[in-house]
């Protein structure tokens, strides 16, 4: 149990840019014990004045595409510069154990070796929602320790790009050249959501197929509506392990950047994601609560098997489970 005083001192470590303070209350923030939530909570809600500083990106693409390789060399870059750079890891199988499992292959060995670098896998949780939530928060906890670049790494797997999308400034699409037809396996929906698209893995006897791919590419995003107005969402070549291309990648980023902060986007689109997660809390919340009432689940069940049966009809179902909630009416007034 934590006390006031030991939530003052991880307030007063954080604040400092103590990265052992920083860990700790990201592990608050993660525990589903209720007194530590009511405390993390706290803790974030105090250090709110202190958010939202940070260059947040957010880079995606399927397993294996360089996108651990790629942000460690961006972050060593960034460091040189004297950026502070923390990277959140979502792992979406942690979901299934309830810690992360993170191979080797994650640790960016060189990156977390560095005084100005922060590195920590983000669980995926359990629920709709659990990634965004536990990220977010591991998000507003590093930018308040004065981490001024925030790079999250998620695996592309179908839903997670639109989550991701939702927290970040700037999402960034990695793609490997010569995994046969170009524009197969990648769907319109997440190439219209990025807004900065890499071709990694430009190296060696790929590198034609690499602009091939980005040809095609930029082809296909004429087809497409722009993720930021005014944006037209660049495709580059790279190679994370050869460092190529890396420089112009970053300076993409800051580019959009600055079109986000001159056309007052930037605070629109903050706006917009935490009234979304607000929203989408309240109903996770409310919907919680319904289903723990006295007698739901049964009318839920009973409600499919008359309707499975062809007894009543699905809004006639809906509204008896309405009403075995003891909600019936409560909208009307
Ligand atoms: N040739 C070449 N190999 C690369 C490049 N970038 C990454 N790799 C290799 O690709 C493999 C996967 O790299 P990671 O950086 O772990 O890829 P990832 O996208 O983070 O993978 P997951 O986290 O498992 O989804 C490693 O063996 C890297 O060395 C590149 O630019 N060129
Ligand atoms: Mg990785």
């Amino acid at each position: 149990m934590r006390t006031r005083q030991s939530l003052a001192e991880l307030k007063e470590g954080i604040t400092a840019g103590d990265r052992g303070a920083l860990s700790r209350a990201i592990t608050l923030a993660e525990s589903r014990r209720a007194d530590d939530q009511e405390h993390a909570q706290e803790l974030i809600a105090d250090l709110l004045p202190e958010t939202g500083k940070a260059i947040r990106v957010g880079i995606t693409g399927v397993p294996g595409a360089g996108k651990s390789t790629t942000i460690e060399e961006l972050g060593l870059q960034l460091i040189e510069k004297g950026h502070k750079v923390a990277v959140l890891v979502v792992d979406p199988t942690s979901a299934r154990t309830g810690g992360s499992i993170l191979g080797d292959k994650t640790r960016m060995n060189r990156l977390s070796s560095e005084a100005e670098a922060f590195i920590r896998p983000s669980p995926s949780g359990g629920v709709l929602g659990g990634v965004a939530r536990k990220t977010r928060e591991a998000m507003l906890l590093c930018e308040a320790a004065g981490f001024d670049v925030i790079i999250i790494e998620s695996v592309g797997v179908g839903q997670s790009e639109a989550e991701l999308a939702e927290m970040v400034d700037c999402l960034m699409l990695l793609l490997v050249p010569g995994a046969g037809d170009e524009l197969q396996g990648i769907k319109r929906g997440i190439m219209e959501l990025a807004d900065v698209i890499v071709v990694n893995k430009a190296d060696g006897d790929r590198i034609p197929m690499a602009k091939r791919a980005r040809g095609d590419y930029r082809h296909a995003l004429r087809m497409l509506p722009p993720s930021t107005p005014g944006w037209e969402t660049p495709v580059l070549i790279a190679s994370a392990t050869e460092r190529t291309g890396l420089v112009d990648v970053w300076n993409t980023v800051e580019a959009h950047r600055s079109l986000l902060e001159e056309s007052g986007l930037l605070h629109e689109r903050r706006r917009r994601q935490t009234e979304r997660w607000l929203d989408s809390m309240i109903e996770e919340a409310v919907l919680a609560a319904v289903h723990g009432r006295p007698g739901v689940e049964k009318a839920i069940a009973d409600a499919r098997r008359d309707v499975d049966v062809g007894k009543i009809t699905v809004p006639q179902a809906t509204q008896l489970v309405v009403e075995a909630a003891g909600l019936a009416g409560e909208g009307k007034k």
